[in-house]
């Protein structure tokens, strides 16, 4: 009997609301092997949990203005709630500022102390000499020395991926007032990830059958040569150090959410009564991870690391790093508002065609991009289209010519179908196993196709007029290649799956798994098989604004208005005239070649004899206007969330309302943002963050 399986994804920072990002990246893909163990008959228990701890939830808490416990109580609750929509059912899903995580740490950071692994060192530290405090990672903001993107943060940039240490960063700032960060000495413990290198190399090495990227990554790294890391923190909401001496210090988020695996996997067996159960787990069985790329190294280099040096536990068997999904080209991400969350996407379609759709287009060897569009299409031609159509012709056949499916003697076509659908089970098990469901997934769709074509070539309405017990051995052998077919989408659209398991048979798919095909079930065809509907409208939220950068090529002031200025704005394709009344904050010779942002679709206006062909966006707070700037090229659409403008009328100002403009504050930076469909998202130009001028004030409002 092959062994027990764990699978664990990456615990979710609780500071923000799931986006569909998250789920192709670590959420769908371990509820799919779980499942998929289930129906083959394997022993899998899938763990998860929040992460409670470190800097983005102190930080949202600041934003705010509410405590960082009371952030994560909101966002374990609505974790939980999404999950449960997504059909995401996790064995345990745990808290790491549950008590029982915050002594298993401590006692194993103790043990790494008594093994020789931890040592003390001063080491530089960023510090705000105007909040008079030092500043974790998170607190620091620049431009990333790797790619060059304005907003990297200290521990990591969310362009191009690269772990950052806050002196790398050019120009850091402090991420709370925004001025200069300085470096000063203070006390920190460190690990000594160096010991491990070639440990970790070897070890890497030896995986191979792991995707190239989740290899290539660390053992990059390594060849970079791999430093000893401070695992503690200048901050309050962590996990406390025993230590006399470093009340001040907490251990590093990474290094104490990796252990919530554990610590999540010891109290689900607490809770299941038996207290020593995830060892039947741990010791003698697979270990599988499921992340976003993004997180690849902190489960490559720190986890395999920490449990080599602690001796106790075993070394992850599969860390499944998948790419990104993209919206419209831009990587999800909760703090700079690209993208949607479950919640807003479960408003518009079910939890069966999101999963559906999201699991064929599943980010796992480079990334994939989200469209609605396509969504509507693979759901009603696929899964509706093909699978659930198969299953409402044979189940109401069967009902309307009350036929009952009794195994006969097999024809060649009949047993030619069930040698295929045997051969489907084993290579659609061989490429879950191998973690390529997209593959499996395109497999499936490949048999539900030869399925109707048997279907269609055994023309049982006709065949029922000849001969009434051939027509009931077809139909056996119809809805046992259905079971075969039912079976094995069940791990990726679980309640449809259950749905149609109970239309021919009147009981719940769940605990059925492969071996039970070999018998022969009752059918007992429910009154509709009517399996999945057809997706209607799946729209993306409307966007009205046709914006787009433009570049000031002419400035003077309005001949008839003293308040005025006129400008000429090349847009790319085309120039034309704007007035704007920004006269009072910018001189014409700080306009001449500013790269602007345009409506460019504003219905035309003549203001004191000049034609306004447009509008120019600013904020306006208490010092005054602050143009939305950018250094994209002239022409560049600028979007919503990635979400460009999808009508061609022509607006006036009253419709610019709908959107509620303001700057906000997103990753410690201060940027434009949009109120579209039910989420305020950044506006975009290129794959940057539209900038805004100056010192604005936050939540000012642009128009
Ligand atoms: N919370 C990063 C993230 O949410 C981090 C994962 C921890 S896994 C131990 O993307
Ligand atoms: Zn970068």
């Amino acid at each position: 009997m092959p062994g027990k399986i764990v699978i664990n994804c990456a615990l979710p920072y609780a500071n923000n609301s799931i986006h569909i990002g998250h789920l192709a990246g670590a959420y769908l893909p371990g509820d799919i092997f779980h499942r998929f163990n289930q129906i083959s008959g394997r022993d899998s228990i899938f763990i998860c949990g929040t992460d409670e701890f470190g800097t983005p939830i102190a930080l949202q808490a600041e934003k705010e203005g509410k405590t960082p416990k009371e952030i994560v109580d909101k966002y374990y609750r609505e974790f939980n709630q999404t999950f449960t929509d997504m059909d995401i059912k996790f064995d345990y899903f745990g808290r790491t500022t549950d008590k029982k995580h915050e002594q298993f740490v401590q006692n194993f950071f103790e043990d790494l102390e008594k093994k020789g692994y931890l040592e003390r060192r001063m080491a530089e530290s960023a510090f705000c000499p105007r909040e008079k405090r030092f500043l974790p990672d998170r607190y620091v903001n620049g431009k990333c020395p790797n790619c060059g993107y304005e907003s990297a943060r200290g521990d990591q940039c969310d362009e191009c991926g690269r772990t950052n240490d806050p002196k790398d960063l050019i120009n850091p700032v402090c991420a709370l007032c925004g001025g200069p960060a300085e470096f000063r000495e203070t006390i920190h413990i460190f690990f000594k990830f160096s010991e491990f290198s070639g440990f970790l190399k070897e070890w890497l090495e030896s995986k191979k059958d792991w995707r190239a990227n989740v290899k290539s990554f660390p053992l990059n790294i390594i060849e970079g040569g791999l430093r000893d890391l401070a695992i503690t923190r200048d901050m309050e909401w962590g996990v406390k150090l025993k230590e006399k001496g470093m009340e001040g210090k907490r251990i590093y988020v990474w290094f104490e959410a990796l252990l919530g695996y554990l610590s999540n996997a010891m109290e689900y067996s607490e809770k299941s009564g038996n207290k020593e159960l995830w060892k039947e787990y741990y010791d003698d069985g697979e270990t599988y991870y499921f992340l976003g790329k993004d997180n690849i190294f902190f489960h490559t280099i720190f986890l395999p690391a920490m449990h080599q040096a602690s001796g106790k536990y075993p070394l992850p068997y599969r860390v499944t790093g998948n790419e990104y999904l993209r919206f419209k080209g831009q990587k999800f991400s909760k703090s700079r508002g690209i993208g949607f969350t479950v919640n807003d996407v479960l408003q518009l379609v079910d939890k069966d065609s999101l999963r559906y759709y999201i699991s064929s287009i599943l980010p796992e060897t480079s990334d994939s991009d989200f469209s609605s569009e396509e969504m509507k299409e693979k759901v009603n031609s696929e899964l509706s289209g093909k699978y659930g159509n198969l299953l409402n012709r044979v189940v109401t056949f069967a009902r309307n010519k009350n036929v009952l499916p009794i195994k006969r003697e097999s024809d060649q076509a009949d047993i030619e179908l069930i040698v295929k659908m045997e051969k489907f089970r084993e290579d659609y098990s061989a490429l879950m196993g191998k973690i390529e469901f997209r593959k499996a997934l395109s497999l499936w769709l490949d048999s539900v196709k030869t399925v109707n074509s048997y279907f269609n070539d055994a023309k049982p309405w006709d065949l029922i007029k000849a001969d009434k017990k051939i027509t009931e051995s077809k139909l056996w052998h119809i809805l046992k290649a259905v079971e075969y077919l039912t079976l094995a989408i069940f791990p990726f659209v679980p309640s449809g799956a259950d749905r149609a398991w109970k239309s021919i048979h009147g009981s719940s798919i769940e605990n059925v798994n492969f071996s039970h095909l070999a018998e022969t079930c009752e059918f007992t065809p429910s009154e509709s098989a009517i399996i999945f509907r057809k997706l209607e409208i799946v729209d993306e939220p409307e966007n009205q604004m046709n914006l787009i950068v433009g570049k000031i090529t002419f400035a003077e002031y309005h001949p008839n208005a003293d308040s005025l200025l006129h400008l000429k704005i090349d847009l790319g394709s085309h120039e034309i005239d704007l007035v704007a009344g920004i006269r009072n904050y910018y001189t014409l010779e700080e306009l001449k070649g500013k790269r602007i942002i345009v409506v460019e679709n504003l219905k035309h206006a003549k203001i004191r004899g000049i034609e306004s062909q447009g509008m120019l966006l600013a904020a306006q707070d208490s010092k005054g206007a602050h143009l939305l700037t950018t250094n994209e090229k002239e022409g560049t659409p600028v979007t919503i969330g990635g979400i460009k403008c999808n009508t061609d009328r022509k607006i006036d100002l009253d419709t610019l309302k709908i959107y509620e403009m303001r700057a906000d504050e997103v990753d410690g930076k201060i940027v434009p943002t949009a109120i579209i469909g039910r989420n305020r998202l950044s506006l975009m130009a290129g794959n940057k963050n539209v900038e805004v001028d100056g010192n604005v004030e936050q939540k000012s409002i642009i128009r």
